[in-house]
């Protein structure tokens, strides 16, 4: 399918580095690419071999630019199905910057964010778990993250979805066979067909429970220390990053902005964010900080609440608590070192469960006590079961909702055969099932879903 213009772009970060890739994909890209690269053999680009380097100048306007290697692969063997050359120049700020700029003019467009990868869609050469797996893989945060986009960007996912959906196509095809030649085929055993309708919906089940983790693994834990002023978020933020990254001092109201800190805790990402401590305040900047504080505790799926254990808990203490009434909550009683709090007396104060409370200290310059406790309880709330190499998740909200969809239609039918409903019937939401599961691969896919999928993506992908 060789319906676009050619489009190039840097696909590598712009910084300092040893290598920069500009991608050329499309119809004219080996014309374009030969009025730049001269090859050292001498064998014009036009004639290069698919898939093999060569050494080249790159020039513009008799200008020598950089020295670089240059592939050509031709369609359809390409990322995007289509001609493509890949220019690896020098990294940094310029060299790669100018070529691609001479690159543009001689006739490429600069591609949009993820149009590579939307090329390649489009042309077949992927699909759409492989597409959402390449941008979880790009910007994965943790090891596991990493594991689980990596497991699906060859094909995990993309095969029990298809596996499922073969099932589902099967059984649609032994309906219609069965309306179509009443004389020739028997009535569909009912039994079978729902003992196979079950597998499917407890395999669909069992993927839909795994978002949960896929939505961990993919964006990390994200969690926010709360608590009064001077109570030792900052501290507890400093023993868990293992560095000094907030500011400690024994000013009430020292944190005045969100402090983000992204450590790897068991493979995966934990995403802490320090706020500024919840009082009432007349200061314009703390009353700002205190607001933000307020807000990220609706987005969080952790918030550890620290309390000073060497205070009496006070009025300001139960109302942040208030705040976080349904939210996973982690009680943290700090400053244990000063004297050792009494745990159920805390927690009936708090109105929490003991279980939840931790016992803490993070003082300057002595040894911390229950950080690592904290870390086995987070991993025990938000890791439920070990994660196996092979295993693979779905990350996005569009493919819980597709099989969700495909659930929904698959209970119809279960309903339905047990009331004695006509095959018809069940066809009807059969279709719709095989439909939701397509979705997810995007055989069935409507523009809107991917054009949310590609969204995420970045320019040069
Ligand atoms: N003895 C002792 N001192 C602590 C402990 N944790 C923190 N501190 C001290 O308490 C003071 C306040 O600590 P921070 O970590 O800045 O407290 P915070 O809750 O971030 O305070 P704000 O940013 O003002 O809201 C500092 O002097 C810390 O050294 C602890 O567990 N034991
Ligand atoms: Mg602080």
């Amino acid at each position: 399918m060789k319906l676009y213009d050619t489009v190039a772009a840097i696909a590598t970060p712009i910084g300092i580095g040893g290598i920069a890739i500009i991608r050329i994909s499309g119809d004219k890209a080996v014309e374009i690419a030969s009025s730049l690269a001269k090859t050292k053999s001498g064998i014009p680009l036009a004639e290069a071999e698919s898939r093999k380097l060569y050494l080249c100048d790159i020039y513009d306007n008799g200008r020598v630019l950089d020295e670089a290697l240059v592939t050509v692969m031709r369609a359809p063997a390409s990322y995007t199905g289509e001609d493509v050359v890949e220019i690896n120049c020098h990294g940094g700020y310029v060299a790669a910057r100018l070529v691609l700029d001479a690159a543009l003019t001689h006739g490429a467009r600069l591609a949009d964010a993820g149009e590579f990868t939307r090329r390649a869609f489009i042309n077949g050469k992927t699909d759409l778990t492989r597409v959402e797996a390449t941008a979880d893989l790009i910007d994965a945060n943790s090891r596991l993250g990493a594991q689980n986009a990596a497991n699906a960007l060859t094909g995990r996912l993309a095969e029990k979805i298809s596996a499922l959906r073969e099932t589902l196509l099967d059984l649609a095809s032994e309906i219609s066979a069965a309306a179509d030649y009443p004389e020739e085929i028997e009535e569909i055993d009912k039994k079978s067909f729902e003992a196979r309708l079950r597998e499917v919906k407890s395999s669909i089940s069992k993927l839909i429970s795994g978002f949960e983790t896929g939505k961990i693994l993919r964006d990390g834990i994200c969690t926010v220390i709360v608590g009064r002023p001077n109570v030792g978020k900052s501290s507890v933020l400093n023993a868990l990053a293992g560095v000094e990254r907030a500011i400690v001092t024994d000013i009430p109201g020292t944190t005045r902005d969100v402090i983000e800190e992204n450590i790897n805790l068991g493979g995966i990402s934990l995403r802490l964010l320090d706020t500024a401590g919840i009082r009432e305040s007349l200061d314009e900047v703390e009353k700002i900080g205190i607001q933000k504080s307020l807000e990220n505790i609706s987005s969080a799926d952790l918030c550890i609440f620290v309390a000073d254990s060497s205070e009496k808990i006070c009025a300001e203490d139960l109302k942040i608590v208030e705040e976080l009434r349904g939210k996973n909550i982690i009680v943290l009683l700090n400053k244990s070192d000063k004297t050792e709090p009494d745990v159920s007396k805390y927690a009936d104060e708090l109105g929490v469960k003991p279980s939840d409370i931790i016992v803490t200290a993070a003082p300057k310059d002595a040894p911390t006590r229950g950080i690592d406790k904290l870390c086995e309880e987070i991993k025990r709330r938000f890791l439920t079961g070990e994660i196996s190499s092979e295993d693979v998740f779905i990350t996005s909200e569009h493919q819980k909702m597709s099989l969700t969809a495909a659930m929904l239609s698959i209970d119809n039918m279960l309903s339905g055969i047990n009331s004695g409903a006509p095959d018809d019937l069940l066809f009807v939401d059969l279709e719709d099932a095989v439909t939701a599961l397509g979705e997810i691969t995007g055989e069935t896919v409507q523009e809107e879903i991917i054009d949310r999928v590609f969204e995420r993506f970045c320019v040069g992908k």
